[in-house]
């Protein structure tokens, strides 16, 4: 048994007893995995949870079906990040759906999801999914007026994932969708980065018309509370329309009644956003 540390701040960590630990190298980062007790199998990326056999549902249903409901007919869909699968997963619960092109930069997260979150991936290699081995950023570019929803599934803003963050890739991502298009980012935990968080807020709200924040619970992420940022030109994202759409699919974190009141967030988080 051997304790793992994920350092979240300075000055906060989140500990974990694992009863097996494995460590690849990839081109692109240091991919761990963690065999726990309490959270079963734990992904980390660089030293920073990314998703755990436990917790990720609740971070991946809230992060794509809100965008997918609120679309009338989402029918193409862009996720950026997210080699793991479980926003994949997400996405293709929903019968519009036709096609999900996953754009991930490091194939190695993808072998390892595979191979060690079977209940995580296992919609990876669906005859509508395409996965694309690129950089996010650069993708973009060449899918204009494309897509109808993406979804920014990224690790957080330090190192390769920070101008996933910035005005000019979410312009990027505007000319990408097409009308009545919709993007949800995850935005990082209100509590303990609140400057990420904040900032990231500021950037959307730069390009877009109509943004929303929410939040949830992710108990392995800083502070167990994470942010959603949710935008488009054509859409008021922040109606609560089309709730049926949440009974014809099975969820474990996101309900009607939940959904109704997406937006009811705590006071001292649109404090922030208002700044
Ligand atoms: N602090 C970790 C934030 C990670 C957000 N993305 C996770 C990807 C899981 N699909």
């Amino acid at each position: 048994m051997v304790w793992f540390t994920e350092y979240q701040t300075e000055n906060v960590g989140l500990t974990i007893r694992a009863k097996e630990v494995k460590t690849i190298k990839s081109k692109y980062q240091e991919i761990i995995v963690l065999d726990t007790q309490e959270f079963g199998k734990v992904l980390v990326l660089d030293g920073a949870i990314q998703t755990t056999e436990k917790d990720e549902f609740m971070y991946h249903e809230m992060l794509v079906h809100p965008a997918l409901v609120k679309h009338p007919n989402p029918q193409r869909v862009l996720i950026i990040g997210g080699g793991d699968g479980g926003s994949v997963r997400e996405a293709l619960k929903h019968k519009t759906v036709e096609e999900v092109h996953l754009c991930e930069i490091d194939e190695e997260v993808i072998f390892v999801s595979e191979k060690y979150f079977p209940s995580i991936s296992s919609k990876l290699r669906d005859p509508k999914v395409k996965i694309f081995i690129e950089d996010g950023n650069h993708f973009l570019e060449e899918r204009k007026n494309y897509y109808d929803v993406i979804i920014m599934d990224s690790s957080d803003p330090i190192g390769p994932a920070e101008v996933l963050f910035q005005e000019k890739f979410y312009k990027k991502v505007k000319e990408s969708l097409k009308e009545n298009g919709i993007m949800v980012a995850q935005t990082e935990s209100p509590f303990l980065q609140e400057e990420y968080f904040k900032n990231a807020v500021k950037e959307i709200k730069k390009v877009f018309k109509y943004v929303g924040i929410y939040t949830g619970f992710v108990p392995t992420y800083p502070a167990g509370m994470w942010s959603y940022t949710i935008a488009s030109d054509d859409i008021n994202v922040l109606e609560n329309v089309n709730e049926e759409k949440l009974e014809e699919i099975e969820t474990r974190y996101l309900d009607k009644e939940l959904y109704k009141s997406l937006f009811a967030i705590p006071k001292f988080v649109k404090e922030l956003v208002n700044e």
